[in-house]
């Protein structure tokens, strides 16, 4: 018999192939009673796979008494309790690396979308507006200031990149890292000061919760731009909203929000935000490569093999 697993959100249509081969899966996004699916699977589910962003409550570990381990289709670990799965032994794996290109390279184009205003140019050209006038000037990436909130494997692939547009690279982290050219700046208020752009990279969790604040974002000021590729939760929402709609805050480029797929509407109005519906590691190569990392971790689970990439 297949081991039995819960899917709570959709993965590529390849790799769902691959996981129905191996294992009978039960969908929590088709189920029309997802309390009552979880209630159900009570004696029988082994496995989770979830996306980063999205993650598994609590509650539905406690209500699957038989599962092993939950697979992460993403880096970021923080909708997962580590702690509650370490103390119920249920295992928990990511996907590293594999993405850490795909989110540089999309931290780099909103940089520029926003500094350059390019969604505003391209609504500009489609509204047929072009033959009637021209659009303000923008603002130059090359040769910024280039604030990296969270130097780990993401920030320091933002921080090569913008290398080659000439910025000075300046960082924060929870210590400073040994090895990397770039400038250590202990508070994250005095890297904002200090920046033109800063672009938070940092992981999630209660230490990082709100790290973007009013304080920040004033010291970022009127002519600084935020990219965020991290999560919603590293930015105090309301602020960045306040922040930009009353200039005190140049421009924002963002990925990832508080509470998605919602996103405030304050932000539609805005000339000055770049907008994208978590995309940082929405490209084929990349899915297909995090994909097979779940289904790796699986494999190694239930052949009792070590996970190629534990968490927990
Ligand atoms: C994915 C992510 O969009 O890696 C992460 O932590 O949030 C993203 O790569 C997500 O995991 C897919 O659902």
């Amino acid at each position: 018999m297949k081991p039995e697993i819960l899917l709570v959100e959709p993965m590529m249509p390849a790799i769902e192939q691959a996981l129905d081969a191996a294992y009978t899966v039960h969908r929590l996004s088709a189920a029309p009673d997802r309390d009552r699916l979880v209630a159900e699977l009570a004696d029988r589910a082994r496995a989770v796979v979830t996306g980063g962003g999205t993650g598994v409550k609590n509650a539905v570990i406690d209500a699957l008494p038989k599962l092993g381990i939950v697979a992460i289709n993403g880096v970021g670990t923080d909708a997962v309790d580590l702690e509650h799965c370490r103390g119920r032994g249920v295992r928990v794996t990511n996907t590293p690396d594999v993405l850490t290109d795909d989110v540089a390279d999309l931290a780099i184009g909103l940089l520029i979308a926003t500094s350059r205003r390019m969604a505003v140019g391209d609504r500009f050209v489609r509204a047929g507006q072009w033959p009637k006038g021209k659009l303000p000037l923008a603002r130059k990436v090359s040769g910024k200031r280039l604030g990296v909130l969270g130097l780990g494997r993401i920030g320091e692939a933002i921080a090569k990149r913008a290398e080659a547009f000439g910025m000075t690279i300046a960082y924060t982290n929870r210590k400073p890292r040994e090895g990397v050219p770039y400038r250590f700046v202990a508070s994250p208020v005095d890297l904002a000061r200090e920046s033109d752009i800063l672009v938070v990279a940092a992981s999630a969790g209660p230490d990082a919760r709100n790290m973007v604040g009013r304080e920040l974002l004033d010291a970022l000021g009127p002519d600084g731009i935020l990219v965020n590729v991290a999560r919603g939760s590293v930015v105090d929402e309301p602020e960045l909203l306040a922040a930009l709609t009353e200039g005190r805050l140049g421009g924002a480029g963002l990925d990832v929000f508080a509470d998605e797929p919602n996103v405030p509407e304050g932000f539609y109005g805005l000339d000055n935000v770049v907008l994208q519906p978590h995309q940082a590691s929405a490209t084929v190569e990349t899915r297909t490569a995090m994909g097979q990392l779940v289904l790796d971790n699986l494999d190694a689970f239930f052949a009792g093999r070590p996970l190629p990439t534990a968490v927990v």
